[in-house]
C-alpha cells in the first residue's frame, strides 16, 4: 500500500463561481449578465435549466461556509458577479452587491478559511455585451475600473486574487463555438477577445501593485497537454501541436513570456483568421509579474488531424480511457506531465491547482448517503499525480476541488453534478457526500493511502 503525502503548508480547498451558485439573479439591484440572458434562450442549456436560483448561495452563504469549516477546508475559492457590483457594467455602483461579498469575506475570516476571489468567472454585465463585450478593446478600461473597486473594497480580506478564470473558455466557447454566452461563431472575434482579456488581466494586476496589498494575485488558465491519437501519423502529430498551442501557449506565452506563439499566428493567418492588432506596450502590460500560476485541469486532449475542421484542422477524440459523466477521460499521468511541462515552460515560483474534479451521476441512497466512490477514486488518482509532481520540483502549493456544492454547470445545466456536497435543488438541502468526508480526512492528515 502506498501512502501519498503532502507538505504541511500545502493548502486544500474547493472552488465555485458566482453564476453557478448564487441565484438571486434579479435581487438587490443586480444587473442582467450574459449567462442570465443566454440561459433563458431555449436550446442553449441541455436540460433547460438556468442559474436564477442555482444553490441560492446568496442566501445560504453562512450555512455553506459553516459546512466548509466543518470539513476543514483551508481555502474557499469563489467569484464576483460583475453585474452585482456594477449593474450597467460601468458607472453606478450597487451598494448591496458590495455588501454581499464583504459579508462572505468576513464570514470566511471568522471561520479561519482563506479567501480566493476570482474577479471574472464569465458573468459579464449584459450592458457591456451590448457594446461588444470582450471583442471591444474598450473593455480593458471597464474591467480595470471594476477590479480597482474590488481591490479597494476588499483589499487584504482576500488572500488570493484571480483576475480571470479560463480566458480560453471565455474566448473560444463564447465567441467561436458558441456553446457558451454570448454564443458567437467567429474565430477572428475570439482571437480579438483573447487579446482584450489578457490586456484586461495585465492592467488589473498593474493597478493592484500600486495599492501595496499583502495579498497575492494570479490568473487561472485551463491547460491540457495534447497527444496525437496515432503518434506514428505525422498529420496527427502536427494537429496535436496546433491544439496545444491554441489551448496552452496562446495564453501562457503572452502572460509568462511576453509574446504570442508566432508559429500559431502564422498558421492562423494562412487560414484567413484576422490577427488582433498589437499596440506598443501591449505585451509589457500583459506580462506583469504574478505571484502564482492558477491551473484548472480535468483531462488531456487526444487529437486526430481532420481537414473539415477550420481553422485548426484537428479534432479532439477519445483515446479509450475511463470517463467521468462529463464524458472527460480520466488522465492523472497526463496531469503529472502537464505540471512538469508548466514548470519547464513558464517556471512559475508558485502554482495553485485552482480546479480539478469530476462529474458523476450521484444519487441519495436508502440510508440518505451519497456514496460517490468514483469521485474519491478520481481525486485519489489526481492527487497522487500532484504529489509526484511536488516531489519532482513543481512548486504546487495548493489544490482546490471543483466543486464545493453541485451547481449550474453552464451549458449542461443543473443535471451535471461536480460537488463534494450534494444539493437537492427543490429543498436547497445539502448532503455531505462521502468524497467530502474523505477529503476532510486528507486535509487533516495531509496524507492518504492509495490502495
Ligand atoms: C470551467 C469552469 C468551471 C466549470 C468546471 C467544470 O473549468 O469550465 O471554471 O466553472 O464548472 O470546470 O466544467
Amino acid at each position: 500500500m502506498k501512502t501519498i503525502k503532502f507538505p504541511n503548508n500545502f493548502e486544500f480547498g474547493t472552488a465555485t463561481a458566482s453564476y453557478q451558485i448564487e441565484g438571486a439573479a434579479r435581487e438587490d439591484g443586480k444587473g442582467e449578465d450574459i449567462w442570465q440572458r443566454f440561459s433563458h434562450i431555449p436550446g442553449n442549456i441541455t436540460d433547460g435549466t438556468n442559474g436564477d436560483t442555482a444553490c441560492d448561495f446568496y442566501h445560504t452563504y453562512k450555512e455553506d461556509i459553516r459546512l466548509a469549516k466543518e470539513l476543514g477546508l483551508e481555502v474557499f475559492r469563489f467569484s464576483v458577479n460583475w453585474a452585482r457590483i456594477y449593474p450597467d457594467g460601468i458607472g453606478r455602483i450597487n451598494k448591496a452587491g458590495i455588501e454581499f461579498y464583504r459579508n462572505v469575506l468576513i464570514e470566511l475570516k471568522e471561520n479561519g478559511i482563506k479567501a480566493c476571489m476570482t474577479i471574472y468567472h464569465w458573468d459579464l454585465p449584459q450592458k457591456l455585451q451590448d457594446k461588444g463585450g470582450w471583442s471591444n478593446r474598450e473593455i480593458v478600461g471597464w474591467f480595470t475600473e471594476y477590479a480597482k473597486t474590488l481591490f479597494k473594497e476588499y483589499g487584504d480580506l482576500v488572500d488570493y486574487w484571480i483576475t480571470l478564470n479560463e480566458p480560453w473558455c471565455v474566448s473560444t466557447l463564447g465567441y467561436w463555438t458558441g456553446e457558451h454566452a454570448p454564443g458567437y461563431h467567429d474565430y477572428s472575434m475570439a482571437l480579438q477577445a483573447v487579446h482584450n482579456l489578457l490586456l484586461s488581466h495585465g492592467s488589473a494586476v498593474k493597478e493592484f501593485r500600486k495599492l501595496g496589498l499583502k495579498s497575492e494575485i494570479g490568473i487561472t488558465l485551463n491547460m491540457n497537454l495534447a497527444y496525437p491519437l496515432d503518434k506514428d501519423d505525422p498529420r496527427d502529430v502536427e494537429a496535436a501541436k496546433r491544439i496545444q498551442l491554441q489551448q496552452n501557449n496562446l495564453f501562457g506565452d503572452p502572460v509568462w513570456k511576453g509574446g504570442y506563439p508566432e508559429e500559431l499566428f502564422a498558421y492562423l493567418k494562412e487560414q484567413d483568421v484576422v490577427i488582433p492588432e498589437i499596440l506598443d506596450g501591449d505585451m509589457e502590460l500583459i506580462s506583469q509579474p504574478l505571484d502564482f500560476f492558477g491551473l484548472n485541469t480535468y483531462y488531456a486532449e487526444f487529437v486526430k488531424a481532420d481537414e473539415e475542421q477550420w481553422p485548426f484542422h484537428a479534432k479532439a477524440v477519445k483515446s479509450g480511457k475511463p470517463r467521468t459523466d462529463a464524458d472527460w477521460e480520466v488522465c492523472p499521468d497526463e496531469a503529472y506531465e502537464l505540471l512538469c511541462w508548466i514548470r519547464d515552460t513558464y517556471k512559475p515560483a508558485k502554482l495553485i491547482i485552482t480546479e480539478n474534479g469530476a462529474a458523476f451521476n450521484d444519487w441519495i441512497d436508502s440510508e440518505g448517503k451519497v456514496q460517490d466512490t468514483d469521485r474519491i477514486e478520481y481525486l485519489k488518482q489526481y492527487l497522487e499525480a500532484v504529489s509526484r509532481a511536488v516531489e519532482d520540483g513543481v512548486p504546487v502549493m495548493g489544490y482546490y476541488v471543483w466543486c464545493f456544492t453541485d451547481n449550474f454547470e453552464w451549458a449542461w445545466g443543473l443535471s451535471r453534478r461536480f460537488g463534494i456536497i450534494y444539493v437537492d435543488y427543490d429543498s436547497q438541502k445539502r448532503i455531505t457526500k462521502e468524497s467530502a468526508k474523505w477529503l476532510s480526512k486528507v486535509i487533516k492528515e495531509k496524507e492518504y493511502n492509495m490502495a
